[in-house]
């Protein structure tokens, strides 16, 4: 390790001293990443690109002001090599403490600088998305759209102590009694407690979420499950609350067909309301505080589940439409799920920097040129 005399040399010989932890799977708990991580040849994370030995001596003692230490948060992509992202925040003061760090991941993940500002926009009246035709709605088989807000005076998911995530859990609750609308009444449903049948079939409805995947356990968002954890839902299940599960709030407003207005009419009514009871974790910069840093801002996916079996078949044309459209495709079981049946999950990509209306759009504008596709195939 030659270094020079210099005060940089002095600065490079503290920054790299040389040690270094080699991850993986292996790994149990944060404080195992002792020294620098050694990625494996091939790591394509955003942690894996943008955790230099300069920034790793910066912030690798570093806690933020809930005591979410720095390799708590870059954990879940130590551990698990083949994360996309692979960090999570413990809080909104992580993104201020880590900011060395975060600023990077935003950057990249949102090509969202350091002094870009972002504006909601929910009003469902300025969607500029004429109904599909007939013909074209026979192909969509419902529509989702969700946002993740958290709890501006308690940390995220991640550093969320037991008595905490209960607290969230009774605050959330006693807001979405509160509601006026007559669609977005219903009933919140605790996780402990239900049974594995109920469980099953509101997961297999695709109502429910799954228990926390390898991801989000890494992070500690899966601590204590069940606790704290659970589901708000009206009879008709087309407006749903989900509690603590990666976000603490998951607002979601659904149905089968193809009516985006009244999917994000719904969802703009119910957010607006819940925000007038409880105040979310948002600020100028990265709009709604979320604990993984690819939902910041909107924290909104609106997708659609649309049979394109042909476009199944052209996955290059297919993938080509959803890269210029800025659209995700997903299987239709949840995220890292397969399509089984020519069935796929279309989402907007974008989640900071443009409106939740802009994104609705965006999944309107990329679906639309699919559905153009599919019907030239
Ligand atoms: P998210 O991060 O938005 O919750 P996931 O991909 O994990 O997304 O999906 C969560 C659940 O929502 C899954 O059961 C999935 O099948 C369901 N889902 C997502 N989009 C739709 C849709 N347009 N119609 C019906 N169910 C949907
Ligand atoms: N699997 C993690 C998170 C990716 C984004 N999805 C979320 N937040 N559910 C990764 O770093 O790949």
């Amino acid at each position: 390790m030659g270094c020079n005399a210099s005060k940089d040399g002095q600065e490079t010989l503290k920054v790299d001293d040389g040690k270094t932890t080699a991850v993986g799977s292996h790994l149990a708990k944060a404080q195992d990443v002792e020294n620098f991580p050694e990625f494996p040849a091939g790591t394509k994370s955003l942690l894996s690109k943008h955790l230099s030995k300069q920034i790793w001596h910066q912030l690798k003692d570093k806690k933020d002001k809930f005591g979410f230490t720095f390799r708590e948060a870059i954990f879940s992509g130590c551990k698990n090599t083949d994360s996309g992202i692979g960090c999570y925040a413990g809080s909104h003061d992580s993104y201020k403490t880590f900011a060395p760090f975060f600023d990077k991941i935003v950057e990249d993940y949102h090509k969202h600088g350091k002094d870009a500002k972002h504006v909601s926009n929910m009003k469902a009246s300025e969607l500029k998305c004429p109904p599909f035709s007939p013909e074209d709605a026979a192909m969509i088989v419902s529509t989702r759209i969700r946002v993740g807000r958290n709890l501006a005076e308690y940390p995220l998911g991640p550093a969320l102590t037991k008595e905490q995530r209960l607290e969230v859990m009774n605050k959330v609750v006693e807001a979405l009694k509160t509601f006026k609308d007559e669609d977005l009444k219903g009933t919140f449903y605790p996780l402990q407690g239900m049974d594995k049948e109920t469980q099953t079939k509101l997961i297999a409805d695709h109502f429910l979420f799954k228990e926390g995947d390898r991801f989000l356990e890494a992070c500690g968002l899966n601590r204590e499950w069940p606790e704290g954890r659970g589901i708000f839902h009206n009879d008709a299940k087309t407006f749903l609350v989900w509690v603590n599960e990666e976000d603490q709030l998951r607002i979601i407003s659904m149905q089968q067909g193809a009516d985006l207005h009244a999917v994000f009419d719904r969802l703009s009514r119910a957010a607006a309301h819940i925000e007038t009871v409880t105040k979310f974790a948002h600020d100028s910069h990265l709009g709604y505080i979320t604990s993984c840093p690819t939902n910041l801002g909107t924290a909104l996916r609106a997708s659609v589940h649309i049979k394109l079996p042909k476009l199944a078949k052209n996955m290059e044309q297919f993938q080509a439409i959803a890269d210029k459209f800025n659209v995700q495709i997903r299987g239709i079981h949840g995220e890292h799920s397969e399509s089984d049946d020519g069935t796929f999950d279309i989402s907007n990509k974008r989640r900071l920097g443009r409106s939740e209306k802009d994104l609705v759009q965006d999944m309107y504008d990329g679906v639309k040129a699919m559905i153009e596709a599919e019907k030239a195939l």
